[in-house]
This record gives structure tokens, C-alpha cells and sequence, in this order.
């Protein structure tokens, strides 16, 4: 059928109305997002979870969201059922970092595409996700080494430090230990006598910390804790063997949290490597532009700094999370 220019343009004019309208065949159809999160363990899960929510529903897009308590089982059931869903787009934070290759595979099959948000898979097929956005969190491990190393630089003899891991095989486990130790090594003096996990969280975090002070006493000078949850766990655990936090050991942890900064306040804590969990808006972003066919980079890093105590009761009231 030919069609002259008044039609054409009357046509166009009803598609674009009824694009607009909401039950109609022609409505613009919102983005369905699944993501699956890996639990609640910390003040830095809890902001990322809000921040994806309420980036969500800015963006008007459909999330369907889903908690995994920190079991890989419960997130790959989680990505299967956003398959059978048929969502758009798969989102998820990989509580540990191997394991993935067929569920992602099943995506792939699907055409649903993947991204990793926060935490990286150890996965050699790249195909099997669009990108990952997140901190670099070898670095955060790294900046963590070079406060402690400078901090030290003065005094004499060993440095005995404890570390607590965050979640095993989680990929802010492996990059924070990685990062801080090649920075440690270049001096003989720092020692790390004690390596446990304390699962990212406050309770497991006083836990182990009690078990470390029963163990090597008066011996322990630093903490190097993953997140500040395990700290502020640890903290209370100094505080009950009746020392001094931040004074009798030195305590370094990362996210920069809003109660790290307290800790820090009320002088507790020394310094705490910032780490942002506000991916939500990023997030929704690409989401959209996978939508639209438009490219989207492999790698998103975020941008992040370092608060030592000294500064903390001024960049508090700046805080987001
Ligand atoms: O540091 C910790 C959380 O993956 C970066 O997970 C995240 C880490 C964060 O439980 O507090």
C-alpha cells in the first residue's frame, strides 16, 4: 500500500501515542533487571543493596531481587530462576570467585545477558559476561600496606600483625591479602602471625579476635581487617582483654563505612581504605545501554581514597554511607 505523506505521518503520530500508553501491544515494555546479592553481612552490603533498589527505581526499571545469604547454591539457584523468568539482564555479586562456568553458560544460551557487579569470577571465557564494575580491591589492599609501612617507618623491631580474611574465596578475600602483603614484603620487620576468616562480619570478626589475643597476648601490634565490621567486632574484642584499640594495636580495615568513621571518632580505629558500594547508579546505566545495543566497557572501576583517623570527624558529615 502506498501511503502519501499526510497518512504517513498520521500513522506515525498513532504508533508513537500508542508507545507511549501504557496497555497497549505497542507500550514501551520496562527493563526487567534480576539481580541476586549476596546476603546482608555488612554495613557495606547493606548501602549497596539500598543503592541498587532505590537506583532501580529511579531508572524504572523492573528488579527483581533476590538474597543469597552468602551461599554460591542459593545465587545460582537465583540466576536459574532469572532464566526461566526470561528477565533482560542478569546482575549479580559473586560471594566467592570460581564455580560460575555453567550457570553462566546456561545464560549465554539463553541471550540473557550477564554483568558482575562488586565482585569479579575467575572465569577464562570473558564471553560469559558484558563487564564487571567494581573496586579494584588489590590496590585497596595495597593502600592498606603503604598507611601501615609509613605509619611504622619510625619504630624499631618486629611488626606482628593479624589479619582477618573476609568471606573465603571471595574476591576481596584474595585481592586484600594479595595487595597488602606484596607491599609488607619489601621489609623483613612486618610479620602477619595470625590469618583467619571472619566471613565479613562483626560477630565472627569479635570471634576470632578473642582466639587471636588468647594465642599471642601483648605480642599482636596490628590488625589488618578486610572490612569494618570485622574490625569494630575485633574492636570490642580488644577492649574486653582490657587493651587499647588503635593505641596498644593498631587497627587498619577497609569500606569506610559510616561506623568506621565513629570508631574512628571516638579514636578506635586508625584508618580505613575507602571502598563504594553506591554501584546502583552505574549499574542501571548499563543496564540501559545493553538495552540499547550500545557498547559498555569490559571493566568499570570505582573510584576510591583513604581515611585516616586524624581526618575523620571532618569528612563524616560528607559521607553517603
Ligand atoms: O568490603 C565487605 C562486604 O565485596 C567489597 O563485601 C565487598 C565486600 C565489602 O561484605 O564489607
Amino acid at each position: 500500500m502506498k501511503m502519501n505523506r499526510r497518512t504517513l505521518a498520521a500513522t506515525l503520530a498513532a504508533v508513537s501515542m500508542a508507545a507511549m500508553l501504557p496497555g497497549t501491544a505497542l507500550a514501551q515494555k520496562k527493563i526487567v533487571l534480576g539481580f541476586s546479592q549476596v546476603g546482608a553481612e555488612s554495613e557495606w552490603r547493606t548501602a549497596n543493596t539500598e543503592s541498587i533498589k532505590s537506583a532501580a527505581k529511579d531508572a524504572g526499571i523492573e528488579l527483581k531481587f533476590s538474597d543469597a545469604q552468602q551461599k554460591q547454591e542459593n545465587q545460582i539457584k537465583a540466576i536459574r530462576a532469572f532464566i526461566a523468568q526470561k528477565v533482560d539482564v542478569i546482575a549479580f555479586s559473586p560471594v566467592v570467585a570460581s564455580g560460575w562456568d555453567t550457570v553462566l553458560k546456561e545464560a549465554k544460551a539463553a541471550k540473557i545477558p550477564v554483568v558482575l557487579t562488586d565482585r569479579a569470577v575467575d572465569s577464562k571465557d570473558t564471553s560469559l559476561y558484558v563487564t564487571f564494575m567494581g573496586s579494584d580491591f588489590t590496590e585497596e589492599g595495597r593502600k592498606a600496606g603503604r598507611w601501615l609501612v609509613e605509619k611504622m617507618k619510625d619504630t624499631k623491631g618486629d611488626v606482628n600483625i593479624v589479619e582477618l580474611q573476609g568471606t573465603v574465596g571471595s574476591a576481596p578475600a584474595i585481592d586484600r591479602k594479595k595487595g597488602f602483603e606484596e607491599v609488607i614484603k619489601a621489609d623483613p620487620r612486618f610479620k602477619i602471625i595470625r590469618s583467619q576468616t571472619g566471613d565479613f562480619t562483626r560477630a565472627k570478626g569479635k570471634e576470632v579476635m578473642e582466639a587471636f589475643l588468647k594465642a599471642e597476648g601483648k605480642k599482636i601490634n596490628v590488625l589488618y581487617a578486610h572490612n569494618d565490621d570485622m574490625a569494630i567486632g575485633a574492636i570490642q574484642a580488644i577492649e574486653e582483654a582490657g587493651l587499647k584499640p588503635a593505641k596498644d594495636i593498631t587497627i587498619i580495615s577497609i569500606d569506610a563505612v559510616k561506623g568506621a568513621f565513629e570508631a574512628m571518632i571516638a579514636g578506635k580505629l586508625n584508618v580505613s581504605v575507602e571502598c563504594s558500594p553506591l554501584l546502583g547508579p552505574q549499574l542501571m546505566t548499563a543496564v540501559k545501554d545493553i538495552m540499547a545495543g550500545k557498547p559498555v566497557q569490559k571493566r568499570i572501576v570505582t573510584e576510591e581514597g583513604i581515611f585516616p583517623m586524624e581526618v575523620a570527624a571532618k569528612e563524616f558529615p560528607k559521607r553517603k554511607y
